[in-house]
């Protein structure tokens, strides 16, 4: 095939076996994907790939898709129920993490009964993966899917269009009277390249470019693999993906890559990979392939250190000129005794080499943190913070993100611990999990003292990395913000040298007024995008 490059033919091939499945029209299907409760346009309203990646293979399957995003609508209700009125869909899906995305997925399936009650509402993603039996009871819950949903979401649909018995569908669990059913696990899809690249047509593509955080470059989101073979006990990966890691071709992922940049004119992807890293030998031939098609892209994407650390100069280096520019790397935690708690099976003697090696790099690293984990101790904790400024005064192009305060997500090793050793009363039905909202937990494993002492840190961290406090000030406020930035910096590194911590009226007050500011600025661009909606 002259004029095609190898990438292209085997591709070409591929595509071949993503045409339509039936040429006619198996009616509709509406997915839904709830907000977050930390939606920021610009920042982190990226596309809904859960849904994108479903509605895709439905749409080859035959069937028309709606996905509704309640993120990028000020109407949501009044769409859905339009919808609903429009034409009755095979079934409607919904999308859910644990934790507020619930209370929206309950929202959207109030209207769904209020409308037909009789219509099937299917419940997929990580919590009703993690938690099917209080999904499934609940009354808004018809049908689950367990894990990822490609396959079985078309045979669902296949299965409630045709009247055939659920029984027959595996990977899902369903009501028979009062009785939770649920169907033989479905195996994990091996080759990730059989799963067709997103149809973005599917979406409102515009409302979903990000900003990457190092450059402000627009940039859309991909995912390449699916997985992690590490056992970090605060992770889904344990029970969602059973420690597996299943990947694209580094052919596949240079011609997804491509594809968005040459149709959206994209400079940056963000890679949302739980382990992109997981096969060097792939890693080395995606840099090759995306230097050979000189996509010149900024590449943000999760790393762990100890990948970085068995790297050689040169594989950093080509690793920058092939575009990743922007690592995300979880050290999680300044205290050693921690670290090897949580099984992270990395060290910071790692993270310390690393640091140097990339200072002389143009590379930005962004490190994430966590704090609260069982038996942290106030020591502990400062650990974290003092390692936090080693690391961004040895490095210009260091950067941390604030604290996170830990939070015992279900399917996780430390929720079972939570429960196990220190009883900790979690929620049981689907309700009660739309309230666990991260860092807004009562983990029984921590003081009073030491949960409002990580509760200070939480805030005050914001402002430990200035680019990253200088990203969110971009308008006519800028000099006022940053030299009151420059003041509170001052005054925090006092704080930090005295460690004295009592007295901090400010605390609540920058929860506040972050919550407006950030509100205000989502607000501001969901009506800004219905006027041009309306226009
Ligand atoms: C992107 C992302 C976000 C984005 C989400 C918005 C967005 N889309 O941009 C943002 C930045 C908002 C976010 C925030 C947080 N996140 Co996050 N995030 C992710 C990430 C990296 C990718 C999600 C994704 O798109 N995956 C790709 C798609 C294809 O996979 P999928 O969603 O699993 O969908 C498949 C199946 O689940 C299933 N499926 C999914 N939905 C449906 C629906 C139906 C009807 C069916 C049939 C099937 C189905 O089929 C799909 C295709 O196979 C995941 C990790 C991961 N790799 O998945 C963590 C992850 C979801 N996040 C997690 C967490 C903990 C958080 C935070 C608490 C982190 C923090 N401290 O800030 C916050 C919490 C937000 C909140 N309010 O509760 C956890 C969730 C654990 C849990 N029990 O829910 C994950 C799993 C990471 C982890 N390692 O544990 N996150």
């Amino acid at each position: 095939m002259n004029g095609v490059t190898l990438l292209e033919e085997g591709l070409q091939i591929q595509t071949l076996l993503w045409t339509r499945r039936v040429a006619s029209d198996l009616g509709k299907i509406i997915l839904i994907y709830p907000v977050t409760g930390m939606d920021v346009f610009g920042i982190n309203v990226g596309l809904p790939l859960s849904c994108l990646y479903l509605g895709t293979m439905l749409d080859q399957a035959g069937y028309r898709v709606e996905i509704l995003d309640e993120r990028i609508t000020a109407t949501f209700e009044q769409d859905l129920a339009a919808s609903l009125r429009r034409e009755r869909p095979v079934l409607v899906g919904i999308s859910s993490i644990t934790g507020m995305q619930i209370r929206g997925g309950l929202k959207a399936a109030a209207v769904v009964r209020r409308i037909d009650p009789t219509l099937p509402i299917v419940w997929g993603g990580v919590h009703p993966t993690l938690c099917p039996d209080s999904t499934l009871k609940d009354p808004f819950c018809d049908i689950v899917v367990l894990g990822e949903g490609e396959i079985t979401l078309v045979e669902l649909a296949d299965c409630l269009r045709s009247g055939a018995a659920l029984a027959g569908v595996k990977g899902i669990g369903y009501k028979q009277g009062q009785q939770l059913k649920f169907t033989s696990r479905r195996a994990m899809i091996e080759d990730l390249d059989t799963i067709p690249r997103p149809n973005y047509d599917l979406l409102e593509m515009e409302h979903y470019f990000t900003r990457a955080p190092s450059t402000d470059q627009p940039q859309l989101q991909i995912v390449t693999s699916r997985g992690c073979p590490f056992d970090c006990e605060f992770c889904y990966n344990l029970k969602f993906n059973d420690r597996r890691f299943r990947y694209n071709s580094a052919e596949r992922v240079v011609s997804d890559i491509r594809y968005l940049a040459d149709r959206y004119k994209i400079e940056a992807v963000f890679i949302e990979d739980d382990y992109f890293f997981g096969h060097p030998g792939r890693v080395e031939k995606i840099c090759d392939l995306l230097l050979q098609e000189n996509l010149d892209l900024l590449l943000q994407v999760p790393c762990r250190i100890d990948y970085l650390y068995r790297q050689s100069d040169e594989m950093i280096d080509k690793l920058y000129r092939a575009g990743f520019k922007e690592l995300w790397v979880g050290v999680e935690t300044g205290s050693p005794e921690r670290l090897k708690e949580i099984l992270k099976r990395t060290t910071l003697e790692q993270v310390r080499e690393v640091n140097q090696l990339l200072a002389e790099s143009n590379v930005y690293v962004k490190y994430g943190f966590m704090a609260g984990f069982p038996k942290e101790e106030r020591a502990e904790t400062l650990q974290t913070v003092d390692f936090m400024f080693e690391l961004l005064n040895s490095n210009p192009n260091a950067g941390v993100a604030p604290v996170a305060i830990y939070t015992p997500y279900p399917g996780t090793t430390l929720y079972d611990k939570a429960k196990l050793v220190y009883g900790m009363e979690f929620p049981d039905t689907l309700e009660g999990w739309s309230y666990f909202h991260f860092g807004e937990i009562n983990n029984p494993f921590l003081s009073s003292r030491q949960k409002k002492f990580i509760s200070k840190v939480n805030v005050i961290s914001r402002f430990f990395e200035r680019r990253a406090f200088e990203r969110f000030c971009n308008n006519r406020f800028k000099p006022v913000l940053m030299t009151l930035y420059s003041l509170y910096y001052r005054y925090l590194r006092l704080r930090l040298k005295w460690r004295f911590f009592q007295f901090m009226p400010e605390i609540p007050l920058i929860r506040f007024f972050e919550k407006v500011y950030l509100q205000l600025f989502h607000q501001a661009q969901l009506s800004k995008l219905s006027k041009i909606k309306e226009s």
